[in-house]
């Protein structure tokens, strides 16, 4: 980040938050799931994952890496833009972390090429592929403090209050 980037916490749906764009935890496929990804297919509708589907058939026909990100429409969102990135599956055996890092550096990357100021993630890795939130916390902050970025405002947007409370004590 910047001396400029603020990075704000919220409790809450990240379908309804208003930014210029919403980072969603997919997997490689590109073409929906469960958790965030299936609730942003969910209130975006269709025109998202019509344009997954063309990214696929044009850039990814082995699917979007781990740790990678790539944007579409945000569809019927109050956003411009989703931000696609595949967070690593938690893994006791092997540090996965400098993947989980990567989904946040090239997220923002991504957010700067687009010229979005205003971005929402959610607590990548942690549902579905069981990352431990705290840990996940401690990697998200440490590394949009460590990117260079012209985002304005990293928003993340906590479900919970087990994570809201794991990434709080890392924004305090
Ligand atoms: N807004 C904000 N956070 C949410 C929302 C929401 N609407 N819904 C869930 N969360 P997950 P992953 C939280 O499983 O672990 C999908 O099937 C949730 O409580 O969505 O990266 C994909 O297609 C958790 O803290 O993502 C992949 O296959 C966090 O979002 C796989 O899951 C992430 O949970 C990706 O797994």
């Amino acid at each position: 980040m910047t001396a400029d980037t603020r990075i704000t916490l919220v409790r809450g749906d990240i379908t309804r938050q208003s930014v210029d764009a919403v980072v969603n935890a997919a997997n490689s496929s590109l073409l929906g799931g469960g958790g965030v990804d299936g609730a942003i297919h969910r209130r975006g509708g269709p025109e998202i994952l019509a344009a997954c589907r063309a990214l696929r058939a044009s850039h990814y026909g082995r699917g979007l890496p781990t740790g990678q990100a790539v944007a579409t429409t945000a569809g019927r969102l109050d956003a411009r833009w989703v931000i696609h990135t595949v967070g690593p599956v938690f893994d006791p055996h092997e540090d996965r972390s400098g993947l989980l890092a990567s989904c946040h550096r090239e997220s923002l990357r991504v957010a700067d090429e687009l010229g979005a100021r205003t971005v929402a993630f959610p607590a990548i890795s942690t549902g579905v592929y069981r990352w431990p939130v705290e840990d996940a916390a401690r990697i998200a902050v440490e590394t949009v403090r460590a990117t260079a970025t012209q985002v304005e405002e990293v928003r993340f947007v906590l479900f919970d209050d087990r994570a809201h409370e794991a990434f709080a004590a890392r924004v305090r």
